[in-house]
């Protein structure tokens, strides 16, 4: 049996003030290309379907399109809520898209749901578990005491009564980490509890394929059948070294199984850029790639550059980040914080000037100073005093 897994497709997320519709439009694509190429017998979506609980009209809409051309195809799709989605919303008309082989599980209500499928082997059953929380289910679980991440995954799992000599999938949205090992993490992800809600992947670990959302780098955690899709798209730069991808899981009888990684490319890629503006704005430097790409530009140039934001853009459209590394900017942040701890006990003179220190590396030249004095409308010659209340 074959599935296709792929997770946090955060439909309708703007990046750096960038709208990723078409982006994830154009990925979209390419996962129905390989629905009819690789011919699975399900679609496992591992939550994070929408960016936000409430999306956009336009988000809806490609959302709409992506399941309707998922039901042209001869494949069972299977969904999950993750943390990004709101469990009712993401329900909508859900008993009647079962008819249609399209199972959208958004909200648990204290029974995992089980689908089952079939082939030459015998029998798969896919557990479906939303994102949830101790906090969410405390209470279908009375007789438990739930504290933790991990509490709640038991009691969830405990609902059923699985039968780990048969073939089980679980579908899920959570943080799961492997003892010793750190898991890559990346800015587009939302982490509210700041590690707190980390999971052992031992409590999943009879499943014969753990289809994960929740971190955006592809990744296994522990055991290559318990896997993180990740993003179809690079959503923030810690991602751009990434390559993007749906993973394609392959079970034959209990226990054998094969994994593969199919790629995907996006319409603009996401990229870094380090150099000095006229070199980076040169056309020998700017045609050795897509000039539309999405880009973090660090500019290195020492001397000031009137509008760089707007110089950068003549050539590459699609610069999203602009940040500045050179000798002013690399003074010790450290020395700068301890600094503006002791800047209410400094005068506007001397905050000026270790201000003007900072951004230049050098100090006031005396024409400088009497124009600051001027400003300040301190007298020529007046003493500083300490402290100006
Ligand atoms: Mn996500």
């Amino acid at each position: 049996m074959k599935l296709l897994h792929l997770a946090d497709l955060h439909i309708g997320k703007t990046v750096n003030g960038f709208s990723m519709i078409e982006e994830q439009r154009h990925v979209f694509r390419q996962v129905i290309g390989y629905i009819q190429k690789e011919r699975p017998n399900a679609v496992l979506i591992a939550g994070d379907v929408y960016d936000r609980a409430v999306p956009g009209v336009e988000a809806v809409r490609v959302f709409d399109d992506f399941l309707t051309e998922l039901s042209h195809e001869d494949v069972t799709v299977l969904l999950i809520s993750g943390n990004h989605d709101s469990p009712e919303r993401l329900s909508y008309a859900s008993r009647l898209l079962s008819d249609k082989r399209i199972h959208l599980c958004g909200a648990f209500d204290g029974t995992l749901r089980t689908v089952t499928l079939t082939d030459e082997y015998g029998e798969v059953n896919f557990r479906l578990l939303p994102f949830i929380k101790p906090a969410s289910v405390r209470e279908m679980f009375a007789e438990r005491e739930i504290e933790s991440y991990g509490d709640a995954l038991a009691a969830a799992l405990e609902s059923a009564s699985i039968d780990y000599t048969a073939r089980n999938v679980l579908v899920s949205h959570q943080f799961f980490t492997k003892a010793g090992e750190n898991p890559v993490r990346s800015e587009s992800e939302l982490n509210p509890v700041g590690g707190l809600d980390a999971i052992n992947a031992e409590l999943v670990s009879r499943f014969d394929y753990v289809a994960l959302g929740h971190l955006h780098g592809a990744q296994t955690v522990g055991y290559e059948h318990i896997r993180y899709a990740g993003s179809p798209i690079k959503y923030s730069f810690s991602e751009w070294r990434q390559e993007k991808s749906v993973s394609l899981a392959e079970l034959r009888e209990k226990g054998g199984i094969t994994v593969t990684k199919l790629p995907l490319t996006p319409l603009r890629d996401m990229r870094e850029i380090k150099g000095e503006l006229d070199i980076l704005t040169s056309e020998e430097i700017s045609s050795q790639a897509d000039k539309e790409d999405y880009l973090r530009v660090i500019l290195t140039d020492e001397k000031e550059i009137i509008d760089p934001m707007g110089k950068l853009r003549g050539v590459y459209p699609n610069v999203m980040v602009l940040d500045f590394e050179n000798s002013r900017t690399s003074i010790d942040l450290g020395t700068v914080s301890a600094d503006s701890e002791k800047a209410g006990s400094l005068s506007p003179y001397d905050l000026f000037s270790e201000f003007f220190h900072e951004v230049s590396g050098t100090v006031m030249s005396g024409e400088q100073m009497a124009i600051v004095r001027e400003l300040l409308e301190i007298p020529l010659g007046a003493q500083e005093t300490e402290d100006e209340g």
